[in-house]
């Protein structure tokens, strides 16, 4: 069948900047084998659904709207382009936080588990993290007992989902000054489970219909997983599996082993992770490793469970999202394991070409064709002792030939809010006060989240790379999660020597404090790890009083998810200009374009920005982070003495 079609031929350059992912894009190609890239450049992008234009939510349509004259036609129900793009983006929010804070409750249930005894394979490994997230919802901690503290704990975090009524405990967390403005506006988070009913309720045919009001509870909605969802994924994770410290690790596909079983976990939730870790650890599957003629068991991560262990425990990382096809293509991945999230159908095909194991371990995410070995977290390592069992095998009879692209990056990973202040403080006195004071006297311009995937339908890594360049140069700190920090790493941003490539000023706050100017933070549920170093910064003072005084801005220049704009409706709810790129689901000129693009911004809140080009991305947010040193009077050149190494051993 595939013969019929004219093979079309591709410049493979032209979709990536990935040097591993170009040659397995040729090999792939050379084998037969189609991506995700040459699907998206022969399935054009719908123009309507592009722009938002059309409805499906009742059977009187589908109704499409003109995207030229949006004004010109209403829906069969008499919706018009403001309704219909509103509650679009709303549905797409409210699954961006089903899939955020449904991990999170994945991570809630280990962790009850483990308060009650009933897992032995999990317990709290970071006791000080547990005893701080605690303390910091207003759980006493003083002079008691870890496991009671613990239970207390679950029983708060609970609230984060179920609440029918009040404030989600970390509600704590967010500055006074911004909680203020969501109070007025009617916003607080209460559980998530709550904001995403309701907002399915609606948008549905025939409920709100006022795109103000539906973009009130979509913000709603995004807060429950910033501040709620995702949070409490992080910090769990944290107390159950360690916080992230800095440490050199790899990136990029030269960690496969041509003489290992080579076994890659791709997907969202660090337990499966953690107990694959344990089970290539295991002395004897690595005895049947060797039987098999294996010089050992080789584990990677994909994606953002694997941007989590390459933060947490130093785990190689193979590629981000546009690179989980082509991995395969070296024929050097034996098995890979996925959970949940960003995992594409098209794997299943992939792995029976080149014979790779391919297993859904999660009862919430099977896949046709695909060998299903169920996790469950009360014995994990049944699950992933099997599947390195059937890496052995696959191993033995590799079928084919190997190619593994030479290319291997080292960069400092593990970035956590806590190391952050630990970082720039010194032992003694943990603080963002030297973050704040480089702001103010200006060595720092400002800070900037860069985040989010990676799209075939632009060139991958590109704009992420081309924009933190741009963004270090002109000295803004950068802060990373997901697959845009796999990104950098693969560039090389992530090793202190890249702050050559920054502005002077962030260049001599790099070298004094010994760090990258790029700090890669973890998975895009870690995106929590940099609203709660805002929060930081704006309590540590200097820098207004909410996180919108903040000369701080995010982006994500690739994105493709439904997750990915969830945060930024949350970063924007809770005060961050926020840039996508690639394509942004509203019709500018229309009155819900204007609300995401300025309205909120006037409102008290952050506010969307869009571009396709970094440099232009880089100029608006840098910009914006200008507006706010000029607002806070920090805009001129104040000579101030940095905070340096003697200074610090000074206040030890
Ligand atoms: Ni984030 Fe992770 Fe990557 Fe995008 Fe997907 S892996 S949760 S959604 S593609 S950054
Ligand atoms: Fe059309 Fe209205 Fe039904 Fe949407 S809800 S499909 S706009 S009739």
């Amino acid at each position: 069948m595939a013969e019929e079609k004219k093979k079309k031929e591709y410049n493979f350059r032209e979709f990536s900047t990935c040097e591993a992912t170009i040659q397995m894009l040729q090999k792939a190609a050379a084998d037969g084998v189609e991506t995700a890239f040459q699907r998206a450049a022969e399935m054009k992008a719908c123009p309507i659904g592009a722009d938002s234009a059309c409805c499906k939510h009742c059977a009187m349509g589908p109704c499409r709207l003109n995207p030229k004259d949006p004004y010109s036609k209403v829906g069969v129900c008499g919706a018009t382009i403001d309704t219909i793009a509103a509650r679009n983006f709303s549905r797409m929010v409210a699954a961006g936080c089903a899939a955020h804070t449904d991990h999170g409750m994945t991570m809630l249930d280990v962790f009850r588990e483990v308060v009650n005894g009933r897992i032995a394979d999990y317990k709290i490994k970071d006791e000080e993290k547990l005893r701080s997230v605690a303390a910091s919802i207003g759980i006493e901690v003083e002079g008691r007992e870890t496991m009671e503290i613990a239970k207390d704990l679950y029983e708060e975090l609970e609230r984060t989902y179920t609440q029918v009524e009040g404030e989600i405990p970390f509600a704590k967390r967010v500055p006074e000054k911004t909680l203020e403005t969501w109070r007025k506006h009617g916003i607080v988070p209460r559980g998530a489970m709550r904001e995403i009913m309701e907002i399915m309720h609606r948008s549905h045919m025939g409920v709100d219909q006022d795109y103000e009001n539906i973009v009130k509870q979509c913000s709603r909605t995004a807060l429950a997983d910033g501040w709620g969802g995702s949070m409490v994924a992080t910090e769990i994770s944290d107390i159950l599996f360690g916080t992230p410290k800095p440490h050199v690790a790899g990136v990029n596909m030269g960690f496969l082993r041509e003489d290992h079983v080579n076994i890659i976990v791709h997907g969202h939730e660090p337990n499966l992770f953690e107990s694959m870790i344990d089970s290539v650890n295991d002395p004897d599957l690595i005895a049947k490793a060797k039987e098999a003629g294996a010089a050992g068991i080789n584990l990677l991560g994909m994606c953002c469970s694997g941007a989590e262990v390459l933060s947490r425990h130093g785990v190689p990382h193979a590629g981000n999202f546009m690179s989980t096809e082509v991995v395969i293509a070296t024929g050097a991945a034996d098995a890979m394991a996925v959970d949940v999230q960003c995992i594409k159908q098209a794997l299943v095909q992939m792995s029976e070409c080149y014979g790779t194991k391919f297993f859904t371990t999660n009862p919430r995410a099977k896949i046709e064709g695909a060998q299903h070995v169920e996790f469950h977290e009360h014995e994990p390592r049944k699950c992933t002792n099997k599947v390195v069992e059937m890496a052995i095998e696959r191993f033995r009879n590799r079928p084919g030939r190997v190619v593994i692209p030479q290319r291997r990056d080292m960069g400092v990973h593990g970035f956590s809010h806590e190391y952050i202040n630990y970082m720039l403080g010194g032992t003694f006195r943990g603080s963002y006060t030297p973050l704040n004071d480089n702001i103010i006297n200006g060595r720092i311009r400002g800070v900037a989240g860069v985040v989010g995937c990676t799209n075939p339908r632009v060139k991958q890594d590109w704009y992420h790379v081309e924009l933190v360049k741009e963004l270090i140069k002109n000295n803004v700190l950068v802060v990373q999660t997901g697959c845009s920090q796999i990104a950098l790493a693969k560039a090389g941003l992530m090793k202190p020597d890249a702050a050559v490539l920054a502005g002077d000023g962030l260049a001599e706050v790099c070298e004094t404090v010994g760090m990258p100017p790029v700090l890669g933070c973890g998975s895009c549920v870690d995106n929590s790890r940099i609203l709660i170093a805002c929060a930081e910064m704006v309590r540590v003072g200097g820098l207004g009083d909410k996180i919108s005084d903040l000369p701080v801005a995010g982006a994500a220049p690739e994105y493709m998810s439904e997750k990915a704009l969830c945060i930024g409706q949350y970063f924007v709810a809770s005060g961050v200009y926020t840039v996508f790129g690639v394509t942004f689901p509203s019709l500018e000129g229309t009155k819900f374009h204007k609300l995401m693009f300025e309205g909120l911004e006037e409102m008290g809140f952050g506010k969307w920005g869009f571009a396709t080009d970094p440099y232009e991305m880089a100029r608006m947010m840098i910009d914006h982070i200008d507006k706010k040193r000029e607002a806070l009077g920090i805009m001129g050149p104040r000579e101030r003495k940095l905070f340096d190494m003697a200074d610090r051993r000074a206040l030890d």
